[in-house]
């Protein structure tokens, strides 16, 4: 047991040193998320991972956008298996939209054994159990389907795994846009052009529901239309006959595509081209504002002292939305707009008992406008989310989100590890304490250590290669 967890952790443990709490955390974590990981099969990982029976094991995109890239990147078999799991829920995915009247694939919010939609509809209410709440994640929280697509462009990216595109991931691509094209609604923008909405949706952020224009959804809607795009064209030059059955199944003719490509320029995404202010949606900032020392007062969730309704008409956010998007995209927006929306929306979000999924995504964003003090606050937070119980609900079991959250804060937060063109680059942001941190992590089937050392002076010595 001792020997093969050592070898576990040679390939895919992250050091830190100069704070225990942060290394016990982070192990805790790890551990965690790997023994749930479906290492032999097509499977994936429930929210509460396999520690609880918190939202009944029922898979979100917690596990696509928090979970799956640091398995992407120590164990990509198992990654792989994962994303295996949506491919087999397809058939589910295809009757969800065609249930809402969209063609396509429209993956469920929640997902389970068949890739149906299985979000309760309603639950008890937490303040009065003998009431009942709607929930309405299952019809409205659509951003799902392009989070997919993301994790396996990134699995793709990171593995070069040619077979795995061709036979699964462009099909759950090239499916998910087909639906993006059907869901957004032609209008006739302000020149008189015409644009596209995506109404009525509920964004990362869900204090606020049935709202227009998430500035997330349609960023990443957009990306898959574009992707799904490049996808086809990628494999009718490299697998011809896998592009013929695919274009034959899903219908993709010409006009079909022109189609795409229509609504991928005419999407909305509202923001101010003097400051870079993104609207986290349609009229988000004609909503009533918050004292923001409320946030810091605060002893409940802010939906709780609000009520559902009440939060829905103030400017709180219970997660990152905007920041998840800057963070998913990081290269495509510029410093200002980073520092912009940095400056809007950190001090307007429900840190502490808002999601948990939002800190570790923090941590990271804080990193990207030089800020390691702040980002380490954020990190902690994270790394407490289970190991201090700070939202009471243990007993549903462990966040899992915030488990591969935490790698995400390191690896691409801290270190700055990112992959582009010209191959893989680090770029550290340690907290003043932290004298150490490195890590390993396989690209394209070969084996890179990262290793960030502190001097007395601050400065980093940096250790970036193949091994
Ligand atoms: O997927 C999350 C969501 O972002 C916030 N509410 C809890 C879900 C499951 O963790």
């Amino acid at each position: 047991h001792c020997v093969v967890w050592e070898r576990v952790w040679h390939r895919c443990d992250v050091s830190i040193e100069g704070d225990d709490e942060a290394r016990l955390a982070r192990r805790f974590k790890l551990f965690q998320l790997l023994v749930a990981a479906p290492q032999n099969t097509p499977d994936s990982i429930g929210a509460k991972s396999l520690s609880g029976y918190g939202y009944r094991g029922h898979i979100f995109w917690d596990t696509e956008i928090f979970m799956l890239p640091y398995l992407i990147y120590t164990y990509p078999q198992t990654a792989r298996n994962m994303l295996l799991y949506r491919y087999h829920g397809l058939a589910g995915a295809r009757r969800k939209a065609e249930g809402n009247g969209f063609s396509g694939a429209q993956f469920p919010w929640e997902s389970a054994g068949t890739g149906d939609e299985v979000t309760p509809r309603w639950v008890p209410d937490f303040r009065d159990p003998t009431k009942l709440v709607r929930i309405w994640t299952g019809d409205i929280q659509i951003h799902i389907t392009a989070d997919i697509a993301y994790a396996i462009m990134q699995y793709w990216r990171v593995t070069g795994d040619d077979d795995f595109l061709r036979d699964y991931g462009a099909e759950m691509i090239l499916d998910g846009a087909r639906f993006w094209a059907a869901r957004a609604e032609p209008e006739e923008g302000p020149d008189g052009d015409r644009v596209y909405s995506i109404r009525d949706v509920i964004g990362p952020d869900e204090y606020h529901d049935h709202i227009d224009n998430n500035a997330f959804t349609n960023y990443i809607a957009r990306w898959q239309l574009e992707t799904g795009l490049g996808v086809y064209k990628w494999l009718q030059a490299n697998y011809p006959a896998a592009a013929g059955d695919r274009g034959d199944r899903l219908r993709l003719t010409p006009e079909a595509l022109a189609q795409w490509k229509d609504v991928a320029k005419g999407i909305r995404f509202i923001y101010d081209r003097d400051t870079g202010l993104i609207d986290q949606f349609e009229g988000f900032f004609n909503l009533e504002r918050v004292d923001p020392a409320l946030f810091q007062a605060a002893d409940r969730s802010l939906q709780v002292i609000f009520g559902i309704e009440g939060a829905n008409e103030r400017q709180v956010l219970k997660q990152a939305d905007v920041i998840m998007l800057l963070c998913l995209f990081r290269d495509e927006f510029d410093a200002r707009t980073w520092q912009t929306n940095w400056d809007a929306y950190m001090p307007i979000t429900d840190h502490r008992f808002g999601s948990s999924l939002g800190p570790a995504f923090h941590a990271w964003a804080a990193c990207e406008v030089d800020r390691p003090e702040e980002a380490y606050t954020h990190f902690m937070l994270a790394a407490r989310a289970d190991l201090r119980n700070p939202r009471g609900n243990a007993e549903d079991g462990i966040h899992a989100a915030s488990t591969g959250g935490v790698w995400q804060a390191a690896a691409f937060g801290f270190a700055g590890l990112r992959h582009s063109a010209e191959g893989g680059s680090v770029r550290p942001w340690l907290p003043r304490h932290w004298r150490r941190l490195a890590f390993q992590y396989a690209y394209h089937g070969q084996n890179y250590a990262v290793d960030i050392q502190r001097g007395e002076g601050g400065e980093y010595r940096v250790t970036h290669a193949a091994i």
